[in-house]
């Protein structure tokens, strides 16, 4: 297999593309087209248009700040998609990947390696249950929670074969694979995606009554929620919810399947989402800063009775479980509690939405959320608001991003300190009053 000619070339003009931008950057003050815009025009014209990014372009990150290709300092409110709670690069997660890069990165599951059999000795004992099966994005956990429902359902419930009904929420996330998207209710998430996968049932997010009703199906083998709806704009659900629909699935024989992606890992005062109810989740699905944002690892956890229904040779992944993505879970883990992100994303939180609401401010109708998992939701005539609002923000140093229109999530990482939020409730203000 030979390299394409261009690839060379493409290759050899990496270079002179580095210096095209660093000759830019001298030049920009002269001229409109800056550093930044060299990259977005390569970025527009060879990668695939399936994100509208706020324009800025990122070189370099660092606890709760990243820095443009222009220098400027920017705080991070939105971690990734919380994926970097534990803030950019952390040291002691940074240098656990180096090492192990150094060593052994991938064996793939058809030998064993040194390091999955701690991490999922750490990472039981750290929840509380007796297995883990190790993947890498987000989705793929979500998958291979609902095959183990479906599992379970037939060779534990009993349930006759594919008649299995795995129940769903409203306005629900759980990433973009074909079959999670058969149960979005977003249509530009599978518009044209069609035919879909059956065998799930969508119920109002929380509606207790929703959740009895539908619970009455014998078929149904599992209820899958996010504790708090992320992507729908930081829905928190009522007080008790959670609890009373763990208790309902259980009197009924159903899997409690939490999707803690997003929610989990201290991001909201709690290590767990769950943990404020005292809800123990069947099972469990974790994601995006299990490796603090170095790389993707994500993870199911369940008992053996859900765990053990997959066999050998029945579901796996290249690098689900590789030594590398054991090592920075296990520091990554270990910095959240180490540190108290927990305790801190609490404190933090509350004093965030405190501060947001003394504003007062006509244009925020509705502040929500729980630890550092924040929303705003901004009134405004012009539809294009919470986009402006974001760019203003921008050009004063914090970067967020709308979701669903209306909506600005405010996620910083949750190292952040009460002054640095003092600084970034300044810049939020100052950019409304120039809405
Ligand atoms: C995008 C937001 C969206 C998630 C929950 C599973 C996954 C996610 C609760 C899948 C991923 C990411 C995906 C990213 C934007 C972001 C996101 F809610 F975080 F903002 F889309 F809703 N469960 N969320 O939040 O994990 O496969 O991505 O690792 O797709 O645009 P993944």
């Amino acid at each position: 297999m030979f390299f394409k000619s261009e690839n060379r070339r493409t290759i050899a003009s990496e270079k002179n593309f580095k210096i095209d931008c660093l000759v830019l950057g001298m030049i920009s003050t002269a001229f409109t087209t800056s550093a930044s815009q060299v990259y977005l025009e390569k970025e527009e014209r060879f990668g695939a248009h399936n994100y509208h990014p706020i324009p800025v372009v990122i070189d370099r990150g660092e606890g709760v700040f990243m820095w443009d290709v222009e220098g400027k300092r920017y705080f991070d409110f939105l971690s990734g998609y919380s994926a970097v709670n534990q803030g950019h690069c952390h040291p002691k997660i940074i240098q656990t990947l180096i090492e192990q890069a150094q060593t052994l990165t991938l064996t793939s599951r058809a030998f064993h390696n040194n390091w999955f059999g701690e991490y999922a000795e750490y990472i039981t004992s750290l929840f509380g249950y007796d297995k883990v099966l190790p993947m890498n994005t987000g989705v793929e956990a979500v998958e291979t929670a609902l095959k183990l429902a479906r599992k379970w359902a037939y060779e534990v419930k009993g349930i006759d074969e594919n008649n299995a009904k795995i129940l769903v929420c409203t306005h629900n996330f759980h990433g973009r694979t074909l079959n999670v998207v058969s149960f979005s209710t977003d249509p530009s998430s599978k518009r044209n995606f069609g035919p879909f996968m059956p065998g799930y049932e969508v119920i109002p997010f929380n509606d207790l009554n929703a959740l009895e009703a539908a619970l009455q199906d014998k078929n149904v083998c599992g209820f899958l929620v996010e504790p708090i709806q992320g992507e729908a704009g930081v829905v928190v659900p009522d007080e008790g919810y959670l609890s009373k629909a763990a208790a309902m699935c259980q009197a009924a024989n159903v899997l409690f399947i939490a999707d803690e992606i997003q929610t989990g890992l201290a991001r909201t005062g709690m290590m767990l989402a769950c943990d404020h109810e005292a809800v123990r989740p069947d099972i469990l699905i974790l994601g995006k800063a299990l490796s603090g944002g170095t790389l993707p690892v994500s993870a199911v956890l369940a008992d053996d009775e859900i765990m053990l229904t997959i066999k050998a040779g029945e579901h796996g992944s290249t690098y689900g479980g590789n030594p590398l993505a054991c090592r920075v879970a296990i520091a990554s883990l270990q910095v959240l509690k180490e540190e108290k992100m927990a305790e801190n994303a609490a404190i933090q939180g509350a004093y965030l939405r405190k501060k947001l609401l003394d504003l007062n401010h006509p244009h925020i109708s509705i502040v929500r959320g729980k630890g550092l998992l924040n929303a705003i939701v901004i009134d405004h005539p012009n539809k294009e608001a919470a986009w402006d609002l974001c760019l203003k923000m921008k050009d004063n140093g914090l970067l967020a991003k709308p979701t669903h229109g209306d909506k600005i999530r405010f996620a910083p990482p949750l190292i952040i300190t009460q002054e640095h939020i003092d600084e970034c409730v300044e810049i939020i203000s100052s950019s409304l009053a120039s809405l």
